[in-house]
């Protein structure tokens, strides 16, 4: 009997697990069945730019939090696939910083050339996973003839992303505020706010980025109010950081050190949580957004039940080639490469990796434990291995760069640790560079 296995989501992580068996598949191994369930109309996950909000054009929560605009917030050499280059893709060398399209682009180049579309069902949403007697049931709804499918399969990997569902706090006196309160995850288009006064909550990626696009933009100030710790960076004139916000009252925002500013619009950049509706309690994830997830043999299988596997849970420095590694590691499981523990060795490693994590100083450190973390998978199968320091070093310029200018870092180019080539600078510094199309990006 072949296996039947099934993907939730076609972003980044689940086109890596298509990948993956297709790879395989190429060599001559006898791959199972992959069925690969994407709400959306089209793969590539948050890359797929979409201008609604809310729910999507068919009533399910809208899974987008990407905005226009947007440009990788961290250097490309971080992310490269090792079996797919940008230089194979583009056909040179380009600048370490791509717009969203560019990004979009070569994550869909690498999985077009594998031909692995023709297992994904488009606009078809998990509404339900349960365990039954040979797997797990899997009830999904195919939106566009409205009707509902139940089929059984030896494995789920749930890369449905955790990037999508907002944490939205309340503070005192929003009930009244003036003006328009939105999460990072609803932001599409920075002009919006142009020449209005912003408040931003969080200190974070969101945070600093949306603040950036703002500024670039044409607001008029950017205020952001920290529960922790400021970011820190030299800012621009009009942007000032504060401590925590205390209330709101009509426009007026009062911070904890006695301080107010006026503001039009309120951002809160306060994160995202790891929820999936789809799920019952049994099967369900539930972890914080950390460098080592709770629950997960190897950061992927599920301690609760070893056939459920997770794809992209933890929080991210590596991206797409750390999915990479997790979906070759995870499919050489199903192909029963790599055999699985017992329970409690399963339990104890990612309670030693959550220690691990515990103690690490700085970012630095965060930035090499993920990095040997992708490596310890890579070395366990056939994925090409690549120099992962190389891409840390791309990590730990790039911090540097944004602590001598916020508004600078883009323009900086750094090493591909796969090709070894360093990356021309853009034709334009990212802060005039108002044109994020692939067109314009691609221009030398
Ligand atoms: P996602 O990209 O979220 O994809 C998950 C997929 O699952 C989606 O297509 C979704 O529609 C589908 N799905 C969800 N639920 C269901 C369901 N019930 N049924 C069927 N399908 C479902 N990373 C970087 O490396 N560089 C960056 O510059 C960067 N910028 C970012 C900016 C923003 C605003 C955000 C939010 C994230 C950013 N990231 C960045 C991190 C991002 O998480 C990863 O790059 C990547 O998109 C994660 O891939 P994923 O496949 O795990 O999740
Ligand atoms: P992160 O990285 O999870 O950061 C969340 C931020 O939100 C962080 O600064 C938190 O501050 C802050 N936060 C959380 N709750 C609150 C409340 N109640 N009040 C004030 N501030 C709060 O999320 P991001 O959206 O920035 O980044 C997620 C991804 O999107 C990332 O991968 C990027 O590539 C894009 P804390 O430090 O805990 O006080």
């Amino acid at each position: 009997m072949v296996k039947r296995i099934c993907i939730i989501g076609a972003g980044p992580s689940g086109l890596a697990q298509l990948r993956s068996f297709q790879s395989a598949a190429e060599q001559g191994v006898e791959i199972p069945e992959i069925v690969c369930y994407e709400k959306q109309a089209d793969w590539g996950g948050l890359w797929r730019y979409t201008w609604r909000t809310g729910v999507d054009e068919h009533c399910n929560p809208c899974h987008g939090s990407m905005y226009r605009y947007l440009w990788s917030n961290g250097p490309k050499e971080g992310l490269e696939f090792a079996d797919y280059t940008f230089e194979d893709h583009f056909g040179k060398a380009i600048a370490s910083y791509p717009p969203r399209a560019v990004l979009f682009d070569y994550i869909e180049g690498r999985v077009k050339k594998a031909g692995v579309r023709k297992w994904i069902r488009f606009n078809t949403v998990v509404r339900d996973v349960r365990t039954v007697e040979g797997g797990f049931e899997v009830t999904a709804r195919d939106c566009d003839s409205d009707t509902e499918t139940r089929e059984i399969f030896d494995h789920v990997i749930v890369a449905s992303g955790h990037f999508s569902f907002p944490n939205v706090p309340h503070y005192p006196g929003f009930e009244t505020f003036n003006g328009r309160i939105l999460h990072a995850h609803d932001f599409r288009d920075a002009r919006e706010f142009e020449g209005k006064d912003l408040l931003l909550l969080g200190t974070s990626y969101s945070a600093e980025d949306i603040g950036s696009q703002c500024w670039k933009y044409g607001c008029k100030s950017v205020t952001v109010a920290h529960r922790t710790a400021p970011m820190g960076f030299d800012w621009p004139d009009n942007w000032q950081e504060v401590p925590k916000l205390e209330r709101v009252d009509r426009k007026t925002a009062y911070f904890s050190d006695g301080t107010s500013k006026d503001v039009d619009a309120i951002i809160l950049c306060t994160g995202y949580r790891h929820h999936f509706p789809f799920l019952p309690d049994d099967l369900r994830l539930k972890t914080t957004n950390r460098l080592a997830s709770s629950d997960l043999y190897k950061g992927v299988v599920y301690a609760g039940n070893p056939d459920l596997f997770y794809l992209g849970m933890q929080d991210q420095w590596f991206t797409f080639n750390m999915f990479d590694a997790q979906a070759w590691w995870v499919r050489d499981v199903i192909l029963g490469r790599i055999a699985l523990p017992d329970a409690a060795t399963m339990e104890a490693d990612w309670k030693q990796r959550q220690a691990d994590e515990d103690v690490l100083a700085d970012d630095y450190a965060c930035i090499a434990y993920q990095g040997a973390y992708t490596l310890e998978l890579i070395a366990e199968t056939d994925y090409p291995t690549f120099d992962v320091e190389a891409a840390n070093q791309a990590f730990y310029e790039w911090k540097k760069h944004k602590k001598k200018g916020i508004m600078e870092f883009r323009d900086n180019g750094y090493v591909s640790p796969m090709t070894g080539t360093k990356a021309p600078p853009h034709h334009t510094v990212w802060k005039d560079a108002l044109d994020d199309s692939l067109e314009d990006y691609l221009k030398t």
